[in-house]
C-alpha cells in the first residue's frame, strides 16, 4: 500500500458543523496541534466567508508550520483574490459539477470549465499551488468530471479533490471510481467523504485502495450534516490494516478532547478510538479472556493511541475481573472472601460501575476486614457557577459536564445557577478544570469549595 497524505479540514469543513464557531486564537492553537501531530495539509478556511475567517487563515499562514496551509475558494476571481491576500501555500478552488448544480448556478458545462480554468490561472499567476475540487463528483457524469479535471490540470492544478459531497457512495463504487480516475487523470487525487450513510471511513479506505494519495479528515468527524471521515479511526485503520503511517496516532486522544472543548460537540462514549468506552471490557467472559490475553477481544492494543485498557466492575463482572482489580490495588482475598465481594456486587444491579474507592468500601463491608490500600487520594471540590442572566443555563451546564474531571453537574436556585462536582488527582488539574469552566461563554463567576469529608445516609444506619 502506498503513502497517504492527510488533509485536515477541521477549521474549514469542521466549522461548517451546525452550532460550531471557533475563535481566531482557538484556530491558531488547533493548527499548531495538528502540525505537531504531523498532519500534511491544513485547510484553514474559506476567506471570502467573513473577516474573522480570513484573519484566522492569515494568522495560521504566518505560523510557518511544516504542514502545507490551504484556503478554500469558489471558482471566482474575487474569492481567489481573498485567498491570495492570506499568504497561504495553496488555493483549493471548487465548483459544482452535477447537472442540477450547474443549472442552479445558471451555467452550462462549458461555462463552469471556463470559470474553473480562469480561477486556477489567476491563482497560479500569483504564485499559489492549486487543488481543484469537482464538487459532488460522485453523483456527476463521469465523462464531464474527467473533462473539467483535465482542464484544471492543464491550467496548473496538481491536486484534484473528488468529494462524495452527500455521502451516498459505497466502498465498492468508491474504489472503482478512484482506480478509473487514476488511470484517466494525471494528478494527485484527494478523497473527501461525507458520512451521511455512515460510510465515511470505509469509503476513504476504499478510495485509497483505488489510488487516492490524500484523504480529507476532521477531528471527531466534524462537518456539514453528519460530518466527514474522522481522523481517529481512519488513521488507526491505515496502520492496523495496511501498516501505513499517516499522522502521530498517540496525539489523537488529546486532539479529540481539544476539539470537543472548542466545538462544544461531545464525543459519544462508544466512538471508536477516542470514545470513553473504546477500550473498556465489561462482560465477565470478555474481561476474563482479556486479562488472560488482550488479543482475545481487542483488534489492536490501546497503547497504539496512548490509551489504556479498562475492565469495568459491575454486576456483569466475574471472579477474574474482581480479583484482578483488587490485586492491582494491592489486595489479595481468599476464595470465600472473593465470593462474598462478588455476590455483594451482584446484589446491587443499580450500580453501573465501581470506582476504586467504592469497590474497596464494598469489599470492606462484604468481608468485614479493614483493607489497607495505596490509592492516590483524589481531590474533590464543589464549584458554584454564576451565569449571565440572558444565557440558557442548561447549555452552560452541559458544557461544564464535558470537561474532564467534572463528575456531576446540577442546576440550582439562589445566588448561583450551577453546582459542579469535581474530582481530580492534583491541584494543578483542579486549576485546569476551573480555568476551563471560567472560559465558557456565559459564565460570569465561580466559587470553589474543597470537600474535606463526606457522609452518606447509609453511614448513620
Ligand atoms: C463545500 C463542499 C465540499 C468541498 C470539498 C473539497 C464537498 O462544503 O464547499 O473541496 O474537497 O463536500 O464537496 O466540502
Ligand atoms: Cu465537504
Amino acid at each position: 500500500m502506498h503513502m497517504v497524505k492527510i488533509l485536515d479540514t477541521t477549521l474549514r469543513e469542521g466549522e461548517q458543523t451546525p452550532g460550531v464557531s471557533f475563535s481566531v486564537d482557538e484556530k491558531v492553537e488547533i493548527a499548531r496541534r495538528l502540525d505537531e501531530a504531523k498532519f500534511h495539509m491544513i485547510e484553514a478556511g474559506h476567506p471570502a466567508v467573513s473577516k474573522d475567517v480570513a484573519y484566522a487563515i492569515k494568522r495560521i499562514a504566518s505560523e510557518r508550520l511544516n504542514a502545507e496551509v490551504l484556503a478554500h475558494s469558489r471558482a471566482l476571481i474575487s474569492d481567489v483574490d481573498a485567498v491570495i491576500s492570506c499568504d497561504v501555500d495553496r488555493a483549493a478552488i471548487f465548483i459544482g459539477v452535477t447537472e442540477k448544480k450547474l443549472k442552479s448556478m445558471r451555467m452550462t458545462p462549458e461555462m463552469a470549465i471556463d470559470a474553473a480554468v480562469n480561477a486556477i490561472q489567476h491563482a497560479k499567476d500569483h504564485g499559489l499551488r492549486v487543488r481543484f475540487t469537482a464538487e459532488d463528483a460522485t453523483r456527476a457524469d463521469y465523462g464531464y468530471v474527467v473533462r473539467i479535471c483535465r482542464a484544471a490540470v492543464e491550467a496548473g492544478a496538481d491536486r484534484l479533490s473528488i468529494p462524495d459531497t452527500v455521502g451516498s457512495m459505497t466502498p465498492e463504487r468508491m474504489k472503482r471510481l478512484f482506480s478509473d480516475l487514476s488511470r484517466d487523470l494525471n494528478a494527485e487525487l484527494d478523497a473527501h467523504c461525507h458520512n451521511d450513510l455512515g460510510f465515511a471511513v470505509a469509503n476513504a479506505l476504499a478510495a485509497v485502495e483505488g489510488g487516492a494519495t490524500a484523504v480529507h479528515t476532521t477531528v471527531n468527524g466534524l462537518g456539514e450534516r453528519a460530518g466527514i471521515t474522522p481522523i481517529e479511526p481512519f488513521a488507526v485503520a491505515m496502520k492496523v490494516l495496511h501498516n501505513v503511517e499517516t499522522v502521530d496516532l498517540s496525539k489523537l486522544p488529546q486532539l479529540s478532547l481539544l476539539l470537543e472543548k472548542y466545538s462544544g460537540i461531545p464525543v459519544p462514549p462508544n466512538q471508536p478510538i477516542v470514545g470513553e468506552n473504546a477500550f473498556s471490557h465489561k462482560g465477565g467472559v470478555h474481561a476474563a479472556a482479556v486479562i488472560f490475553d488482550p488479543e482475545t477481544y481487542e483488534a489492536f492494543a490501546p497503547g497504539l493511541v496512548g490509551r489504556q485498557r479498562e475492565i469495568v466492575i459491575s454486576k456483569y463482572s466475574g471472579r477474574v475481573a474482581v480479583e484482578d482489580r483488587l490485586k492491582r490495588l494491592g489486595i489479595a482475598l481468599s476464595d470465600s472472601e472473593l465470593d462474598a465481594v462478588l455476590s455483594a456486587i451482584k446484589e446491587k444491579p443499580e450500580i453501573r460501575s465501581y470506582r476504586d474507592t467504592d469497590l474497596l468500601e464494598l469489599a470492606e463491608r462484604a468481608t468485614g476486614k479493614r483493607l489497607e490500600v495505596q490509592i492516590p487520594k483524589k481531590i474533590e471540590a464543589l464549584v458554584l457557577v454564576k451565569c449571565e442572566s440572558n444565557v440558557y443555563t442548561t447549555a452552560v451546564a452541559r458544557r461544564i459536564l464535558w470537561i474532564k474531571g467534572v463528575e456531576r453537574v446540577i442546576e440550582i436556585s439562589g445566588d448561583f445557577d450551577i453546582e459542579a462536582h469535581i474530582q481530580v488527582d492534583s491541584i494543578s488539574q483542579m486549576n485546569e478544570v476551573l480555568e476551563n469552566i471560567r472560559v465558557i461563554k456565559g459564565v460570569t463567576s465561580t466559587n470553589t469549595r474543597v470537600i474535606l469529608k463526606k457522609f452518606n445516609s447509609e453511614d448513620t444506619n
